[in-house]
């Protein structure tokens, strides 16, 4: 192979995998990701909610007979989406100090929150009802138990408050009070659990197209 042609191929390489990376640092495992961008106008919290990609739907993406494992086992049962995040936009923030906390008001009954790593959020199970964000891109989880959904598509929301607080000990979450919170809520549709009558084909489907000399298939995704 001409030295050229080696050139040419390799860059070809180079740039195909960065625009793979780059495509699925943009997908979440239902779909694209939703930002929910955060700044300071003045005083006042501002926010966008991305409305280019469609409501996120809660639901199970695994296929039949698969199951999470550790820490993500909090999600079995569930119909489940991380697809939300939020960021920091701009260059207006709160002060050292400062951060913003995001305080439930309302939601779903029901309704179960994460952080990335699985740590319960938003009174999920005793958990407080306010969240600093981190500062960085964060998609927390959201999940529906299975039992809590009585209709197909089911209508879920969250409903926040956006405040500038006190990072420091004692104060800690403490509103500053000079700056106006914002309201934001988060909107989903929850997929009920297949019912057998719809996933006996899939299993079937799977049955039938699963290798026979490769061992035991595998049993657990991580998305
Ligand atoms: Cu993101």
């Amino acid at each position: 192979m001409k030295i050229r042609t080696v050139l040419v191929v390799s860059i070809t390489c180079v740039v195909l995998t960065a625009l793979q990376a780059m495509a699925q640092d943009h997908q979440m495992g239902h779909g694209a990701m939703k930002h929910i961008d955060l700044w300071l106008d003045g005083s006042a919290v501002q926010f966008h909610i991305d409305d280019s990609v469609p409501t996120p739907q809660l639901s199970n993406p695994l296929p039949p007979g698969h199951h999470y494992e550790d820490a993500k086992a909090v999600l079995n049962g569930t119909a489940h989406n991380n697809q939300y995040g939020w960021q920091a936009a701009g260059l207006n923030h709160p002060p050292r100090g400062a951060g913003y906390f995001i305080r439930l008001l309302d939601q779903t009954p029901g309704l179960r929150a994460y952080t990335p790593d699985m740590t319960p959020i938003f009174g999920t199970d005793g958990a407080s009802d306010t969240w600093l964000f981190p500062g960085i891109m964060t998609h927390n989880w959201y999940a529906m138990p299975f039992e809590l959904i009585t209709e197909p598509d089911m209508p879920v929301f969250a409903t926040y408050e956006v405040y500038v607080g006190s990072t420091q000990g004692g104060e800690f979450g403490t509103p500053l009070l000079d700056y106006q919170p914002a309201t934001v809520t988060l909107h989903f549709t929850a997929i009920p659990e297949p019912t057998i009558g719809m996933a006996l084909p899939a299993i079937a489907l799977a049955l039938s197209r699963r290798p026979r000399r490769n061992g035991p298939p595998k049993q657990t995704l991580h998305i």
